[in-house]
C-alpha cells in the first residue's frame, strides 16, 4: 500500500482481509479514530484545559481514576454508541459492559478498550495509550450478553492501540500483518507510515518493573538473573533495561527494535487474589494479536494468550510477549517447573 495514504483509505482498500466484511467495519474503524484523534488532542492539552490530576473517583479496579481516564472513556462512548457499527462495548472503566438498546441501529461488532491506559504517567507528561479489542458480534438482533465479550483472544477480528507520544502513532492488525499510521495534526488524518512491522526474533533489551522482584516466581528470577550477567551468563550476550510503566509505549518499542515485556504474576498480587496486573480482554488480548501478527509471541508463560477462555469481564492475566526467542525461553522455564 502507498506510504502516505490516510488510514481510511488504508482499511476500504484492505476491507476484503475482514472475512465477511461490509462497509460497516470501515464505520467502526472510523469511529475509533475520530474518539483517538478527540484523546489526542486532549492528552495534548493537558494542564492548558484543566484535564491532569485525579478525578477523585475509582474504576472497578478500585484504581483510582485520572479525569483523562473518565475523559477518554466518554469520547470513545460517544463516538461509538450512535453510529451503529456496534453491538456492545466493554471499557476498563466501567463495570458493566455497554449494550446499544434494541430499539436503535446496532451492528456485528463487539469493542473492547482501554481508552487511556499507562494514565498514572499523564501527569508526569509521559507516553500514555489507547487500546482496542474488535470481537464480531453475535448472529442475530438479540441482547447482548456478557458471555459474547468472553470469547479467546484468537477469534479477534481487528485489534490496535493508539500510542499518544512525540508522535500519536495509530497501529492496527487486522489478522494480515501490522500496521503504523502516525497523525498529521496540520491535516487532521493518520497516515501510513509503516507497512508488514516485523519484531527481530531475538533482543537484548528486556522491559519489566524490577522493584518486584522479591516477589516473582523462579522461572523469572531465573530469566532476569540470566539477563543480568550479560555476557557472562548463558545468553553470552549483554542486555539492557527499560520500563516506562505505559503497555503501549512498551509494546511499540518491541514492535520497533524487538525486546520482550513482562508483567508475571508474583506473590505480592497472588496474595491479593490477583493472577497478574494486566486485563485479559482489552490489553492482553490486542497486544497479543499484534505481536503474534509481527512475528513474536505472547504468552502468560505457561499458555499462549489467545488461547486463554476468559471467564471474567474485567479478569487479569501474567503477560510475557516480544521477541519470540526470549518468550520461548521464559515459557520453557515455566516448563521445567510445572
Ligand atoms: P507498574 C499501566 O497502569 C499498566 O496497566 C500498564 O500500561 C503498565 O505496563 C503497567 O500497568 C505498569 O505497572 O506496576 O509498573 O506501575
Amino acid at each position: 500500500m502507498r506510504i502516505g495514504t490516510t488510514l481510511t483509505n488504508y482499511i476500504i482498500e484492505n476491507q476484503r482481509d475482514v472475512q465477511g466484511a461490509t462497509g460497516e467495519f470501515t464505520g467502526l474503524l472510523n469511529d475509533i479514530v475520530v474518539a483517538c484523534k478527540k484523546i489526542a488532542d486532549v492528552v495534548n492539552k493537558g494542564d492548558l484545559v484543566n484535564v491532569l490530576g485525579s478525578a477523585e473517583s475509582e474504576n472497578v479496579q478500585g484504581e483510582t481514576q485520572k479525569k483523562l481516564d473518565v475523559i477518554s472513556n466518554e469520547l470513545m462512548i460517544d463516538a461509538l454508541q450512535h453510529n451503529g457499527h456496534i453491538a456492545g462495548l466493554a471499557s476498563e472503566e466501567m463495570e458493566a459492559f455497554f449494550s446499544v438498546p434494541l430499539h436503535k441501529p446496532s451492528g456485528n461488532y463487539l469493542l473492547l478498550v482501554d481508552p487511556l491506559d499507562g494514565s498514572s504517567n499523564i501527569d508526569v507528561n509521559v507516553s500514555v495509550g489507547t487500546i482496542f479489542s474488535i470481537l464480531r458480534a453475535p448472529e442475530g438482533r438479540r441482547a447482548i450478553e456478557l458471555a459474547d465479550f468472553l470469547r479467546p483472544g484468537a477469534e479477534q477480528v481487528a485489534a490496535g492501540y493508539c500510542l499518544y507520544g512525540p508522535s500519536s502513532l495509530l497501529v492496527l492488525t487486522t489478522g494480515n500483518g501490522v500496521s503504523m499510521f502516525t497523525l498529521d495534526r496540520d491535516i487532521g488524518e493518520f497516515l501510513l507510515t509503516r507497512e508488514g512491522v516485523r519484531i527481530p526474533e531475538e533482543t537484548r533489551e528486556f522491559a519489566i518493573n524490577a522493584s518486584n522482584q522479591r516477589f516473582w516466581e523462579a522461572p523469572v528470577q531465573r530469566f532476569i538473573q540470566e539477563c543480568l550477567q550479560g555476557s557472562e551468563g548463558p545468553f553470552g550476550k549483554d542486555f539492557n533495561m527499560r520500563w516506562v510503566a505505559s503497555m503501549v509505549a512498551e509494546v511499540h518499542r518491541i514492535l520497533t527494535r524487538g525486546g520482550v515485556f513482562l508483567y508475571p504474576s508474583d506473590r505480592r498480587l497472588a496474595a491479593a487474589g490477583k493472577n497478574g496486573k494486566l486485563r485479559l480482554l482489552y490489553e492482553a488480548n490486542p497486544m497479543a494479536l499484534i505481536v503474534e501478527q509481527a512475528g513474536g509471541a505472547a504468552s502468560t508463560g505457561l499458555e499462549r494468550i489467545l488461547d486463554l477462555q476468559p471467564e471474567e469481564l474485567h479478569q487479569r492475566v501474567p503477560v510475557i510477549l516480544g521477541s519470540r526467542v526470549e518468550v520461548e525461553r521464559l515459557v520453557a522455564y515455566h516448563a521445567e517447573v510445572g
